[in-house]
């Protein structure tokens, strides 16, 4: 049912695609000569107690030059997704004519995706799978709201390999819990899925320097074009940075932010410091029992997994459309190289198996439909390229870095997540922390592979907050 809500769906996408920005500056002239002592004093007085919040600033992503003011799109219209047969045919043609290199023996998924489990994956992709997304929700509405009832706007914001489709399970639970059983008493959301530019069927930006803080900027737009004042917004991966950019620009407009990765970058002699004094006096640096049963044996934990994680970024976040040009023509090698990322980052001990342990959390359908929206938009290279734009500067410097968080704030903390950051970390950037939640199973790729722990977390936070 929720499915015949969806000619909205793409409305949200389109126009914040489609119009870019373009946004006219306030300029505030202040003549200093009229400020007297006293008018500093005030402002002294008041600044002390004013929250810090990051610009929002104001970009063209779109081609060519930026339109002239007042003439900017702002219409937001339905999106309907068509692939022709076209494409598909040359889909076909590709996958039928792959070439493997055949895996080393016995070396399961540790020496990355292995291609003969590709092959079987391959031969479903060209004989099995339907790829039938024309049906597509981005804004999706409760069909029936019990009386007394709120319902909570929720933007939710996907990362990179994934997409909107992230949601697709995630989305009925919050818009009728209660037909799914889920009884968190008086919170019903109104969810709105965007993609972030770049990625899917948002247009790619064509303009250099499109970061976190600029999609942040866009999707208030977005949610304001959509009518609404106040929101609630969730994130991990890409969109955990995303909508945490949003809460330190607008935090008037931000109800709560549930977050189900967090970064903090800050390291220092402190941290080192809790860090050493943590494998032997936990409860003296504030970690919990479960805090390090997640993050010891250190070392291995926190270096070497990581190392081992992140080769990808080091080339996206250098010379992102290198690799790309072999990733946008091949539908095979964007598979190993999107598919891989569900296997290790959904579970670390998935490594060991021979096919990645993909099929145990996910179907092929599901992990396809998410090749497949990379492939039919050609967006693998600009949705590598937001790693460059967001990791070249020196992460302690950026806007973003130096401001705090001060939203009600959920954190839910999946064990098999990337990296474990304790809630003791969390409070030096978070500052109103309503709820941290050690989820008792699953990883990155939470909404997809744990809708319901997800959800049911979502709404705890919600709820809370709410009653404030
Ligand atoms: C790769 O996967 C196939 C099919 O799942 C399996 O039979 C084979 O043993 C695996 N090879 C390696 C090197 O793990
Ligand atoms: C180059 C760079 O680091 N750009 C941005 C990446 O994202 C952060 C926000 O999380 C920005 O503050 C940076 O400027």
């Amino acid at each position: 049912m929720w499915q015949e809500t969806l000619p909205n769906a793409w409305e949200s996408i389109l126009s914040q695609i489609r119009s870019f920005e373009y946004s006219q500056k306030n300029v505030v002239l202040v003549s200093t000569a009229t400020l007297g002592v006293g008018g500093m004093l005030v402002y002294w007085l008041r600044s002390r107690h004013k929250i810090k919040t990051i610009e929002m600033g104001d970009g063209w992503w779109g081609s060519g030059e930026r339109p002239l003011k007042g003439k900017e799109d702002e219409s937001i219209r339905p999106f309907k997704i068509e692939t022709s047969d076209k494409e598909i045919e040359d889909l076909h043609r590709r996958l039928e004519q792959a070439r493997y290199a055949p895996p080393l023996e016995g070396a399961a998924f540790h020496y990355g995706f292995n291609s003969s489990y590709l092959q079987k994956v391959v031969a479903y992709w060209r004989n099995k799978f339907d790829w039938r997304i024309d049906i597509h929700f981005i804004h999706v509405k409760p069909s029936y709201v019990p009386h007394g009832r709120a319902v909570q706007p929720l933007l939710m914001v996907h990362g990179w390999p994934g997409s909107f489709y992230e949601f697709y399970k995630i989305i009925p639970l919050l818009t009728e819990p209660a037909a799914h059983g889920l009884n968190e008493g008086d919170v019903v959301f109104e969810v709105i899925c965007p993609s972030i530019p770049g990625y899917g069927f948002s247009e790619a930006p064509h303009q250099k320097g499109f970061d976190t803080v600029a999609t942040a900027r866009i999707f208030h737009k977005l949610m304001n074009r959509l009518g609404f004042k106040e929101y609630y917004l969730q994130g991990g991966d890409w969109g955990s940075r995303i909508t945490t950019n949003m809460a330190q620009m607008l935090p008037q407009s931000v109800k709560g932010l549930h977050l189900n990765l967090i970064f903090v970058n800050k390291q220092g002699l402190r941290r080192m410091i809790s860090v050493m004094l943590g494998a032997y006096v936990p409860w003296l640096v504030g970690l919990s029992r479960e805090d390090v049963r997640r993050m010891y044996p250190f070392i291995q934990k926190n270096i070497y997994e990581l190392l081992r994680e992140s080769g990808y970024l080091h080339i996206q976040a250098t010379k992102p459309d290198t690799a790309g040009c072999g990733l946008n023509d091949s539908p095979v090698g964007l598979a190993a190289y999107i598919l891989e990322k569900f296997s290790t980052w959904t579970d670390k001990s998935f490594l060991h198996q021979d096919d990645g342990g993909l099929e145990s959390k996910y179907s092929l359908d599901e992990l396809l439909t998410n090749v497949m929206i990379y492939w039919v938009t050609s967006s693998i290279v600009s949705s590598m390229r937001f790693y460059k734009e967001n990791i070249s500067k020196d992460p302690g410097l950026t806007a973003d870095a130096r401001v705090g968080v001060y939203v009600p704030t959920g954190i839910a903390a999946f064990p098999q997540e990337i990296v474990h950051t304790p809630h003791v970390w969390a409070k030096k950037i978070f500052k109103n922390i309503i709820t941290y939640s050690y989820m008792p199973r699953g990883g990155h790729f939470a909404a997809f592979e744990e809708p319901k722990l997800l959800a049911q977390d979502i709404m705890h936070f919600v709820r809370k907050v709410e009653q404030l």
